[in-house]
């Protein structure tokens, strides 16, 4: 398909603010304004910006041309200046009184947290308190409460929203390589023929990205785009073929591809022998034999009957995405990441790569666009998650958990050998009482938590202390809260963020933090401080956490000890492996010659060595259903996510009058056919209810909408669409099922 001049413009518009603007050189000075390099605080992209500030004010950012974004922008960074001055920032400590609140100084509110905290501690022990974080934090901050709570308090309550987010991905390329983290990079973009993306809406949620994928099919070397979502979005637009599915299905849909590609001899027979493993249910032992057995069933036609699509669109992606000398990527989201088989749907992208050889070569690599700007390198690496330790290292593994108590310089025994609670867990033992202190930090859960009136009410209970760090208030979750402390903002403060390619960037501070607002690095050492834990977070600036974060990586297959504060500063964006001071940094994960890692000499291109054996393992997983299914009380699925305008619970780009006014309430969209048989029309109040909890929405009636699907968009605080969804989980991964469950809908 040739894109139209109009769909180009329509699909890229909203990638465009700004990018015309002449760059500033580095901090240079502009008039009055003095520039400030930074990165946008939104999405996983990652986008390096400069932050344009006159006196304590920002009033400007430009997108950086030298970064991977060339200078671009989506609306939702061009606006980032208007979210620090928002009339709903807190500026000050805030303690509960009854059902309300009353100002505090710093020392009241931090003096009632130490004491709750320890007196918990005393009388139940140290899993009597958590910390509940996010993708959003800076590294140095999330690395501080990690030690706080690990080696400090000694509890592994330590979780965040990427278990919501990247838990699946983390399982799915840990299950399949061994490590966690794409291999690959975003200049693949630039040498794919073949996208694959599935359970994405990249035009709305990575729309920079996005618009490189549209550059690389306007260069018109027969790219092809292959879109699977059960809705026509924004992305499916650009799609050359676009399969619309019954939700949950794409795991039928992939094995199937995964059998035409053995049946049409689309596979790199080479490849497989060398460097991949196979494996089924838990068993690694496999042989491909017994994989091509287990996908005889497969076929496409069984997959489409299953799946509500057609047999020659699964057979016509497959052999795209197999056709021999051509690249290929896959990008997925949360419409894989965010279902109970969230793992498993994972690791079959990976299969298709594997089994073609389609990875580690320009254009060629399945990468998995994170959510966050800071999931990957604030959480998933730095091992923040209730598992996990720092960079690949495990709370189960006593060596780990040894090597990291050296690190910490606390006595061996300190870290706790039990993991500690995943959110979904940890927000239930706040419920039943286990769990009596929790600290949130840059998170709203009360609004972005899936079966949300549950966990609202845990956070409520009595007995239950909630300490909130935000930016505004009142939010979803400091509404819940006994302290609310003022946070200082993105442009306030200084710190790492890691996006989806393993780029690492600098945050300068640009401005002060307003009003009495504290960066959350501050906050913790002060917490630190009050419960004798001073010496464990001694931090006079978040640059002496990065010194100590940077020894924790070195000698880790994470290794990025080559990136000092100074290197980060003169960089826009440091890739790793990167483990000495003049190592370039790392495009290509796993391939000989790109890979410090991978030596010289090894004989084969890749060395899957985060795997004894260094292969990758092709893993067979059957379609399962999802953990709720219509029904007749229940007819509709029910699926929620985003919008371009819009970041998660909406506290910040609600704050931006042209957001707001752009997109101001959460819509059901449904189908023509599906509104017309409920009687109900566009802009209609219609009442979603679950098994769990209902909600009202005004209706759009959206001929993109897949019949008998309701979306529901996820950012308005007075319209819940998580009263409605699941809580279930995936085993493995423990990330809720956002994605999917069933409802039904009536006329308010
Ligand atoms: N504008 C904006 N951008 C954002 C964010 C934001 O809040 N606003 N948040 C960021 C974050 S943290 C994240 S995690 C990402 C999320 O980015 P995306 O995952 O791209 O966004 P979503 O809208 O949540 O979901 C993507 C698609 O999954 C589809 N889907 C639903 N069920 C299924 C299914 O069963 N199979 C398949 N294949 N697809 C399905 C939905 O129809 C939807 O179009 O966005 C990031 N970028
Ligand atoms: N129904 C449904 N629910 C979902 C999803 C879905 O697809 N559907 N997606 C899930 C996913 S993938 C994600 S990532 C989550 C996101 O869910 P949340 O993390 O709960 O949503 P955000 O709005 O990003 O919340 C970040 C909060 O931090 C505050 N903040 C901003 N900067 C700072 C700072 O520097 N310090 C502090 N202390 N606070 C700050 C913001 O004001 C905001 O309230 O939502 C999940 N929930
Ligand atoms: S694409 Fe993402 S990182 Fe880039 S400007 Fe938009 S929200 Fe920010
Ligand atoms: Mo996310």
């Amino acid at each position: 398909m040739a894109l139209s001049r109009r769909d180009f413009l329509k699909t890229t518009a909203a990638a465009s603010a700004l990018s015309a603007l002449p760059a500033p050189a580095l901090a240079a000075e502009d008039g009055d304004t003095r520039w400030t390099k930074s990165v946008c605080r939104y999405c996983g992209t990652g986008c390096g910006l400069y932050v344009g500030a006159r006196g304590d004010q920002v009033v400007a950012v430009r997108g950086d041309p030298e970064d991977h974004n060339a200078g671009f922008l989506c609306v939702k960074g061009a606006l980032l200046p208007q979210i620090l001055s928002a009339p709903d920032r807190l500026l000050h400590p805030l303690i509960r009184k009854g059902n309300g609140f009353q100002r505090a100084s710093w020392d009241e509110a931090m003096g009632l947290v130490a004491a709750k905290f320890q007196e918990a501690i005393q009388k139940f022990g140290p899993d009597a308190v958590g910390f509940y974080g996010s993708g959003q934090g800076l590294t140095e901050e999330t690395y501080a409460a990690n030690k706080l709570f690990k080696a400090g308090l000694r509890t592994n309550n330590v979780d965040g929203n990427p278990r919501l987010c990247m838990a699946s991905a983390t399982a799915g390329y840990v299950g399949t390589y061994g490590k966690d983290e794409p291999m690959g990079c975003y200049e693949d973009l630039d040498h794919a023929d073949v996208f694959l993306i599935i359970g994405s809406n990249t035009a709305e949620a990575h729309p920079v990205l996005f618009r490189r994928i549209v550059r690389r099919k306007e260069a018109g070397r027969n790219v092809k785009v292959i879109v699977l979502d059960p809705r026509r979005t924004a992305t499916s637009r650009i799609a050359d073929l676009h399969l619309s599915f019954k939700p949950g299905a794409d795991l039928a849909i992939l094995n199937a591809m995964a059998h035409v590609l053995f049946a049409e001899g689309l596979v790199d027979d080479a490849f497989m022998k060398d460097q991949v493993a196979f494996g089924e249910g838990a068993e690694a032992n496999k042989t491909r034999a017994d994989y091509e057995k287990s996908l005889a069933a497969c076929t496409p036609q069984a997959a489409a009957a299953l799946a509500g699509c057609n047999a020659e669109d699964i057979v016509r992606a497959a052999r795209w995405f197999g056709e021999k000398g051509r690249t290929a990527t896959s990008l997925w989201c949360m419409g894989l990441n965010q279902r109970t088989q969230g793992v498993w749907v994972n690791q079959l992208v990976h299969n298709l790569h594997l089994v073609t050889g389609k990875i580690g070569v320009p254009g060629s690599t399945p990468l998995s666009l994170t959510g966050q700007p800071n999931a990957c390198g604030g959480v998933r690496d730095g091992g923040a998650l209730s598992h996990l330790l720092p960079y690949g290292r495990v709370v189960a593994n006593e060596k780990h958990r040894a090597e990291m108590e050296k690190l910490w310089g606390v006595a061996p025994g300190t870290i706790s050998p039990k993991p500690g609670l995943p959110t979904v867990d940890l927000f239930r033992a706040l419920e039943d009482g286990k769990l009596k202190c929790l600290y949130v930090m840059c998170t709203n859960p009360g609004q972005s938590l899936p079966n949300v009136d549950r966990y609202r009410k845990a956070m409520r209970r009595e007995g239950a202390f909630l300490v909130v760090t935000e930016a505004f208030h009142p939010t979803r979750t400091s509404e819940l809260a006994d302290v609310v402390l003022p946070a200082a903002l993105w442009a306030e403060k200084e710190g790492v963020y890691g996006c989806t390619e393993r780029r690492y960037h600098l945050l300068e501070r640009a401005v002060a933090p307003r009003g009495e607002a504290r960066p959350d690095l501050d906050i913790l050492c002060d917490l630190a401080a009050r419960l004798g834990h001073g010496k464990l977070l001694p931090f006079k600036a978040p640059a002496e956490a990065w010194t100590e974060i940077l020894e924790t990586a070195r000698g880790t297959a994470y290794d990025f000890s080559g990136m000092t504060r100074a290197r980060l500063q003169q960089s826009h964006g440091l890739l790793w492996p990167l483990p000495s001071a003049g190592h370039p940094g790392t495009k290509r994960r796993y391939v000989r010659g790109e890979d410090p890692f991978v030596p010289a000499d090894h004989p084969l291109r890749m060395k899957f060595y985060g795997r004894p054996d260094g292969r990758a393992v092709v893993w067979f997983r059957p379609q399962r259903d999802p953990g709720e299914v219509v029904d007749a009380a229940y007819p509709l699925w029910f699926t929620t996510g985003r919008v371009l305008e819009h970041w998660h619970t909406g506290t910040m780009t609600r704050n931006c009058r042209e957001l707001r006014h752009a997109n101001a309430e959460a819509l059901a969209e449904l189908h023509p056919q599906d509104a017309a048989r409920l009687g109900v029309k566009d802009g209609d109040r219609v009442r979603v209810s679950s098994r769990r909890g209902a909600e009202t929405f005004r209706a759009k009636v959206a001929e993109g909408a897949r019949l008998g699907v309701v979306f529901v968009q996820m950012h308005d605080p007075d319209h819940l669409c998580n009263r409605v969804t699941h809580d279930a989980v995936d085993p493995v991964s423990r990330q809720p099922e956002f994605k999917i469950c069933a409802v039904k809908l009536e006329k308010a």
